[in-house]
């Protein structure tokens, strides 16, 4: 049955008003080139807000400790029975610094058991710093994990620790190896400051493992390739697996395995399908990008199917506040997961004052479009066991200037699914291509105020009563020779009242077969202070922080919206209630 349109035009009216008024921007933004480049802060923050320290912005089912800094996740692994995460950890405070690796233990990816740190500064090899590595399952099925260490010189090198026991089900103790430090920055034109992030290993049909590295090699990024017999003497092969002077310096490589259109995941050490593509995602600009290419194993070289000199037109992983991604093989499920860092975006003083800082997306399942050209994302089944109260609608139109109100659910802690089906789809405007070299100026100049052919249309969350905050989720469709181009923005630019916050209006464009598939679909996971997104079936991915007023002081409301010219359907709009997870509550 149809559900009845609330259409509440004063609400829309100080909704646009609002839209109108307040149009500051950020100078922020994940960037390509010399704004990224001169940057002090490193990671974007807001120094000047005003201040706000409340629990209630503290998320209810992302993952994070229960208190101080946590930043990239690092050595993801499924062992007997048990999910691990480990991540870079500050256990004396809520500022990046003392890094440790903290670890945590779990049974569904979602409700996690806090251990203690598993590797900490102890060693020559690692007095200044254990930094960010992964995960290996060895033959024999006995797990390693190389970090990098910033050893005794601040030198940037390459270390391996061991369970102590491996009955032990949860791996609480590592042991360093006496071989320490494995692999040094040593070779001509390697900047020792700047080598580090090993990935996980994968072996050959010759035998031998292969690992790569992050570094700056000659002024320009790299994945460095290592080979080794043993998982501990390593040699470093005479060309890198990749390497490109469109950048300088790539963090927290990632290399693996996908089959087009299939979302069961591949174990890079195992024999790699026929059809198979191979993904190298790099981190840089605050930004995780990636290519898609074949790798071949004789000649240990990765060829991206296509080569961009332009970084701005590298795919990524995510167009949000998500960093030094990760991902591993879940052999329980045979599927690909893939987990990134979030930082906060309030002031670093705010920080110290919470206590905390940092959190970890929920982690996706990641896997290759039919067609080869993109990765898609959707966050782990795993994640339904938290929904609740359900509303649901089927069969509303949304005409120009709608607002429909999703109510009954706790908006604060939501997860909510809606498909929207425009109803004449050859209204869309056209496609300028140099848009592509900046969506989130597209988003800007093209917020959710603007009415287009098609668009925009999608999700109001976190708004106040009288709409002077607000976070729009919403697409726009553009028609590009044969084929549709659908913008998507998360607009957190009138997210808060707080004045100085960083609130940038992210996005990302998709190519999407919009006459055949006739739906898009947009997930929006709610969760306090992160609004994590995922447009077109896992397309587009933005994952965003936000502290409006209206959290800590009132409520907050949601709504469904349709802002462009021609009338869009929704078949389906369904929204759940999210329980609070036990998330590292519980001490083993
Ligand atoms: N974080 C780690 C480094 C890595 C960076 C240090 C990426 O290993 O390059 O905490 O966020």
């Amino acid at each position: 049955m149809a559900a009845k349109l609330q259409l509440q035009p004063w609400t829309l009216w100080a909704f646009l008003l609002f839209l109108a008024l307040f149009s500051h921007e950020s100078n922020l933004q994940c960037k390509n080139g010399v704004e990224a480049t001169k940057r002090v802060l490193l990671y974007p923050q807001s120094p000047k807000v005003s201040s706000i320290v409340s629990n209630k912005y503290r998320t209810a089912y992302h993952f994070q400790p229960p208190k101080n800094w946590i930043n990239d996740p690092n050595g993801p692994m499924y062992y007997n029975g048990i999910y691990h995460q480990f991540y870079q950890y500050n256990p004396n405070g809520s500022l990046w610094g003392n890094i440790v690796w903290g670890h945590s233990v779990s049974t569904d990816l979602i409700n996690w058991i806090r251990l203690e740190p598993a590797i900490e500064r102890t060693t020559p090899s690692d007095i200044n710093g254990c930094w960010t590595g992964s995960a290996t399952i060895l033959t024999g099925d006995k797990p390693a994990i190389i970090y990098t260490g910033a050893d005794t010189e601040k030198r940037q090198v390459q270390n391996i620790v061991f369970p102590n026991n491996l009955s032990d089900p949860y791996l609480r103790e590592w042991i360093k190896s006496d071989n320490n430090p494995l692999i040094e920055p040593v070779g001509a034109g390697l900047n020792s400051n700047q080598f580090r992030d090993p990935t996980t290993g994968w072996i050959g049909p010759d035998g031998l493992w292969r690992i790569a590295v992050g570094a700056e090699l000659n002024g320009y990024s790299a994945a460095l390739l290592y080979k080794s017999e043993d998982f501990q003497h390593w040699t470093r092969v005479d060309h890198p697996l990749y390497s490109s002077n469109a950048s300088t310096m790539w963090e927290c490589p990632d290399f693996f395995a996908v089959l087009p259109g299939k979302n069961n995941g591949l174990d890079l050490s195992a024999a790699i399908p026929n059809g198979a593509k191979h993904v190298l995602k790099m981190s840089l600009d605050y930004c995780d990008k990636y290519m898609i290419g074949v790798y071949d194993l004789k000649s240990d070289t990765f060829a991206p199917d296509t080569v961009l000199d332009d970084r701005r037109l590298w795919l990524r992983i995510d167009y949000g506040n998500y960093y030094a991604s990760k991902s591993f093989f879940d052999s329980r499920k045979g599927r690909r997961i893939i987990w990134g860092w979030t930082n906060e975006t309030d002031s670093s003083s705010d920080d110290v004052a919470k206590g905390w800082a940092g959190i970890h997306a929920i982690p996706r399942t990641i896997w290759l479009d039919s067609d080869s050209k993109q990765l898609l994302q959707w966050p782990v089944e795993e994640i339904e066991s938290l929904r609740r109260k359900q509303v649901s609608h089927q069969g509303m139109e949304l005409k120009k200037g709608s607002l429909f109100e999703i109510k009954e659910i706790d908006t604060l802690q939501a997860n909510v699914e809606i498909d929207f089906e425009p109803s004449d789809i050859d209204s869309a405007d056209p496609f300028d291509p140099s848009w592509l070299l900046d969506p989130e100026k597209h988003c800007r100049e093209a917020d959710a105020s603007v009415h287009g052919g098609v668009g925009p249309f999608g999700l109001v969350v976190l708004a106040s009563d009288n709409m002077e905050e607000h976070t729009d989720v919403h697409f726009r469709v553009y028609k590009s020779q044969q084929k549709y181009m659908i913008l998507m923005c998360s607009d957190l630019r009138r997210s808060s009242l707080r004045p100085e916050l960083y609130t940038p209006a992210y996005g990302g464009f998709f190519e999407f077969d919009l006459e055949k598939e006739k739906k898009i679909s947009l997930r929006t996971l709610i969760d306090r202070s992160a609004v994590e997104s995922f447009g077109g079936g896992g397309r587009v991915c933005i994952m965003a922080r936000v502290y409006p007023v209206a959290l800590v002081d009132g409520g907050t409301r949601m709504y469904a919206f349709n802002n462009g010219t021609s009338t869009v359907r929704v078949p389906q709009l369904k929204a759940w209630s999210m329980r609070r997870a036990r998330v590292n509550v519980q001490k083993g």
